[in-house]
């Protein structure tokens, strides 16, 4: 059977348990408390985030994947013959399998994560799947520019979808797309799926949905906290929050303290008052001409800009 090894990237920045307690004790500690995103994704986190893919009011996932379905063909042709496909993030293994299954004879799947089991899971699957396509997992920080093994084929296609670009803030945004024009190298492609910019109710339902299921998603970095660091929230005294900031163009979840509070974790107390908020993540949205702007910022130039008819996304086709 095969059996993937990761072939380990320098992958500087993976947080460790460590680092967890560091940000947390940061986090909870500053005048206005943050607990980073990145850190919703443990095993529950995860199953939740997968539910939230499919649930009514969380329109990002089904309309990229009725997109990339649509305008698959087009990217292939512009790809051309025996592309290397190289993936930002291990994500959806449906949304890859559309873009490998309208390439034609790919060389290459070279999925970039910093999670190892994660990563080496999607990898596997693939490759039973594909035969005849070679594989290459790389554990390591996708945000920073990577160094791709030599691998055989023609033209190199990033993919980035699910709009976790707009889980960065604008200028993280556009270093991320400067660091992978480097990794993916001159005569690249790079495939970007951006949630848009639109009606108010619409964003923040599609924040706070009616089975909670968000909300669940976001009180677990405080069960996370429990069980990792010994805390002691009372996930009864948090409410999940989701409000659209019209001014920075992004959705804004917090958890809100019910009540005045003392909580212990990481071996120190935090003292929480009625109302006071832990922001826990944005998620920019942007109009299709800014997400041209940033592309050329970073040295990118936007060839096609695929939505849906109520454009509520956008798949781009950026060429380096
Ligand atoms: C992963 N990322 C693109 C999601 C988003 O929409 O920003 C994370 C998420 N947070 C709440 N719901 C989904």
């Amino acid at each position: 059977p095969y059996n993937p090894t990761a072939r380990d990237t320098a992958a500087p920045g993976i947080p460790g348990p460590a680092e967890f307690r560091a940000d947390v004790v940061a986090g909870l500690s500053a005048p206005r408390k943050t607990l980073a995103a990145k850190y919703f994704y443990d095993a529950e986190g995860s199953r939740l985030f997968d539910r939230i893919c499919g649930l009514p009011e969380y329109y990002p996932t089904r309309t990229e994947l009725d997109i990339l379905r649509r305008e698959a063909g087009a990217i292939a042709h512009r790809a051309g013959k025996n592309a290397r496909l190289v993936e930002f993030g291990a994500g959806s293994l449906v949304k890859v399998r559309i873009l490998l299954d309208a390439l034609d004879l790919p060389a290459a799947y070279v999925p970039i994560d910093i999670s190892a089991d994660h990563l080496m899971e999607a990898a596997q699957a693939l490759a039973r799947d594909y035969p005849a396509l070679d594989v290459v997992p790389l554990v390591g920080d996708f945000t920073r520019r990577v160094a791709l093994p030599q691998i055989d084929g023609q033209r190199t296609v990033g993919f980035f979808p699910g709009s976790t670009i707009g889980n960065f803030t604008p200028s993280e945004a556009r270093r991320f797309l400067v660091e992978a024009r480097l990794t993916l190298g001159t005569g690249a492609l790079l495939v970007l799926g951006v949630d848009l910019k639109k009606d108010v109710r619409r964003l923040e339902a599609a924040y706070d949905d009616a089975e909670g299921v968000t909300a669940a998603f976001n009180l677990n970095l405080l069960a996370r906290i429990n069980r990792e660091l010994d805390g002691n929230f009372d996930l009864d005294r948090f409410a999940h929050a989701a409000l659209f900031n019209e001014e920075e163009s992004r959705i804004e979840m917090h958890l809100v303290s019910r009540a005045d509070q003392i909580v212990r974790a990481a071996d120190r107390t935090f003292r929480f008052a009625a109302g006071e908020t832990i922001h826990t993540e944005n998620s920019y949205k942007y109009a299709s001409e800014d997400v041209a702007e940033l592309a050329r910022a970073a040295g990118w130039h936007t060839e096609q800009v695929w939505t849906d008819a109520q454009t509520l996304f956008g798949v781009f086709l950026l060429s380096a």
